[in-house]
């Protein structure tokens, strides 16, 4: 079909832009609006990818995360209304959530930064049709709580029933304080890991006393069976809940698992400096811990914005010096770092392997090259425009599908330069 492309060169170590304007308003369901597949020669493993981007979806509310099925059906949560799915054709179903929603969750809390966060699909969904879902909600009135929850859908995509709340009792910033309005930093992305467990990301709910408990659900990164009993291997400290695999977090809201290795990141907000991308492993500490401590003025006892790098760190090596290290912290800024997510597959040329981080403040998409450790060797600003990116999924495809604040879901498309120009115009 015609569309308009425009190329961005942005200087050498930049890719070209192709702008496909082709955007789908929310809960539109014009077939003719949907691209065909684009089918280009994959870039040699030496070439910096194009990238072709189409504009999907625009007007949605708060979306927060996209999973896909295997067949292309895109997932998508919105953080105050819910669970979505859109098929190829376009057309999308209000799976689970608000009032209108083929399963209503009237329990849903939508406040402050939470709501419904994580998506993600069973490894065996094509088989049986279960996604999981992470959520805020009032069942437990007070506090209230993140869970999560699994659901069944049908073949067509059109129903969900069968509602389990797997994991009920993750920590919730049920009121406000000086810090800010109740519902902060919850957390919220979900996972499958290659293992076949669920990895949950949680938050610090400005509360000093969360991350290093042994039993609080909030500042840590869980693992879990599809039933939301504790993965074998967790290993976490003797006395720790056993869902627990890392503890120690702040505000975790990227995970993702290196294509081949299957290594784990997690990526967390960090306070008025150092987000952090961390390579985590069983059992470790993360190394926040944000209470009172001597010589800062911490209100609500909570010190997650005060000091400085030194005296106040995302990672406490004089406290904990076993702590797990950063990889990465965004040049010791604080930017708002939410989802990171793998480009994998050679259509990605020079970038194959490299770890996309989305960073809403900062408004742009880093890609990292990691060392055999995972440590950062380099970086580079992906190009894409300047936006609050919320989500990032490579797609079925090898594409790239991001989630802005703004409301839009792109597809981000890499080929070869010639490959693009030669397809668009
Ligand atoms: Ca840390």
């Amino acid at each position: 079909m015609p569309s308009l492309s425009r190329i961005f060169a942005r200087g050498s170590r930049v890719p070209a832009l192709v702008l496909s304007l082709t955007a789908v308003a929310c809960g539109g369901s014009d077939p003719a609006a949907i691209e065909p597949p684009i089918t280009e020669p994959n870039p040699p493993e030496t070439s910096t990818p194009t990238l072709t981007r189409t504009v999907l979806m625009t007007g949605l509310a708060g979306p927060w995360d996209i999973a896909f099925s295997s067949d292309g059906v895109m997932f998508f949560t919105e953080k105050c209304r819910g669970l979505s799915a859109r098929r190829a054709d376009g057309s999308i179903t209000r799976l689970f959530g608000t009032t209108g929603s083929a399963l209503v969750a009237p329990d849903l809390v939508c406040q402050g930064q939470s709501g419904m966060h994580g998506v993600a699909l069973d490894p065996q969904f094509a088989t049986n049709r279960t996604v999981y879902v992470y959520m805020a909600s009032n069942i437990n009135a007070n506090p209230r709580t993140n869970r999560v929850v699994r659901l069944q859908l049908n073949e067509g995509f059109t129903s969900a029933s069968a509602r389990t709340d797997i994991v009920t009792d993750i920590a919730f910033k049920h009121v406000g304080n000086a810090h800010g309005s109740a519902g902060a930093h919850s957390g919220g992305r979900i996972r499958f890991g290659p293992d076949g467990f669920l990895y949950i990301t949680t938050g610090d709910n400005h509360n000093a006393v969360v991350p290093q408990s042994q039993t609080l659900l909030g500042g840590k990164v869980l693992r879990v069976t599809r039933d939301g009993t504790a993965a074998s291997g967790n290993n976490p400290p003797s006395g720790f809940d056993t869902r627990i695999f890392t503890y120690g977090h702040r505000n975790v809201q990227g995970i993702a698992f290196r294509p081949g290795t299957g290594q784990v990141f997690v990526g967390e907000h960090g306070p008025n400096h150092s987000d952090e991308v961390t390579p985590i492993v069983a059992g470790g500490n993360g190394g926040w811990d944000p209470q009172n401590r001597p010589g800062l003025n911490c209100p609500d006892n909570y010190c997650g914005y005060a000091g400085t790098a030194t005296t106040m760190p995302m990672t406490d090596l004089a406290r904990f010096p076993n702590a797990m290290r950063a990889s990465w912290t965004n040049n010791g800024a604080s930017q708002g770092m939410s989802p990171i997510a793998f480009l994998n597959g050679v259509q990605w040329g020079t970038w194959n392997g490299r770890l996309a981080v989305g960073i809403m403040a900062g408004q742009r998409m880093e890609l990292l090259t990691l060392d055999a450790a995972g440590m950062t060797t380099a970086t580079v600003n992906s190009g894409l425009p300047q936006t609050r990116y919320r989500a990032l999924t490579q797609g079925p495809d090898g594409s790239l599908y991001v989630a802005t604040d703004s409301g839009e879901i792109w597809r981000v498309t890499p080929s070869t330069a010639q490959g693009s120009r030669q397809s668009r115009e």
